[in-house]
């Protein structure tokens, strides 16, 4: 595998799959780069803690950060290529482009997060154009992620096709996320309702949490959407509803 820092060196061989995160990365990360691997001729994945998609006052600048393991973890899972740039070359000097997906941008998630989606949309534009995959994938942990970046790539036909893998949980049922680590053993304990509430759409078993949201959600599939604080963490999970698919 080899880390790369410029636009300039990304040159990739056949079909290419991409992976954006920000790092963290545990099973639901990997078992993207796996999906892309078994499906492209070459995986790219993209390290970038995106600024644009956080408020001030969030946790960007707690957010975890461990380059090296990171890519040892993208080595051993199958990526070519990791691409970490650096911020200017995202956001150059005078960058003013957005891409705002106003409706759905805006509910749940973009109602308490107001600005993230426009941030999230505009980098995977970015990523998309400087990494010109045949595949991008995401994960349906981040279900109204998906829906938005969906919607993007039809409205502004971006020619990329969008891959869905299915939330990857611990063995207690919480999804994994870069923001359990947060998580005191007490807090991990109390997040479980979460997963647990979802499962038997029952909101009641999120009593005593900060509950941001607790709503089905028309997306494709439609899903029980939900966020909850626990101490200073926000956590958000969703599970698809009967009958559907992911
Ligand atoms: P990040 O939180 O690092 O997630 C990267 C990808 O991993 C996303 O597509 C996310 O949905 C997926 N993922 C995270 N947890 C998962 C889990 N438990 N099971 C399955 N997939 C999971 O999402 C982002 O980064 C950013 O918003 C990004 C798209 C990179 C734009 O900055």
């Amino acid at each position: 595998m080899k880390v790369v820092r410029t636009a300039a060196e990304l040159r990739t061989d056949g079909s290419t799959g991409l992976v954006p995160t920000m790092g963290g990365f545990h099973e639901g990360h990997l078992s993207l780069f796996r999906a892309a691997r078994a499906e492209n001729d070459t995986v790219v994945a993209s390290l970038f803690v995106n600024p644009a998609q956080f408020a001030p006052g969030e946790d960007l600048d707690r957010y975890p950060r461990d380059e090296e393991r990171d890519a040892a973890l993208a080595e051993e899972n199958g990526v070519d290529l990791l691409f970490v740039p650096a911020a200017e070359d995202i956001y150059p000097d005078g960058f003013q482009t957005w891409v705002d997906v106003e409706e759905l941008g805006s509910i749940l998630e973009g109602e308490h997060r107001p600005g993230h989606f426009r941030g999230v949309a505009t980098v995977c534009l970015k990523l998309f154009n400087l990494v010109r995959p045949d595949r991008a994938y995401f994960g349906q942990k981040d279900a109204q992620q998906v829906a938005v970046i969906k919607r993007m790539v039809r409205d502004l036909a971006v020619p990329v096709e969008i891959r869905v893998c299915p939330t990857v949980r611990d063995d207690d049922g919480l999804a994994l996320s870069s923001r359990n680590a947060y998580l005191s053993p007490e807090e991990r304990e109390k997040a479980l309702a979460l997963p647990r509430a979802l499962a038997a759409n029952d909101r009641s078993a999120l009593d005593g949490l900060a509950v941001d949201y607790f709503e089905p959600a028309d997306f494709e599939p439609r899903v029980l959407a939900a966020a909850v604080r626990v101490g200073s963490t926000r956590l958000i999970d969703n599970v698809v509803l009967e009958g559907e698919t992911a």
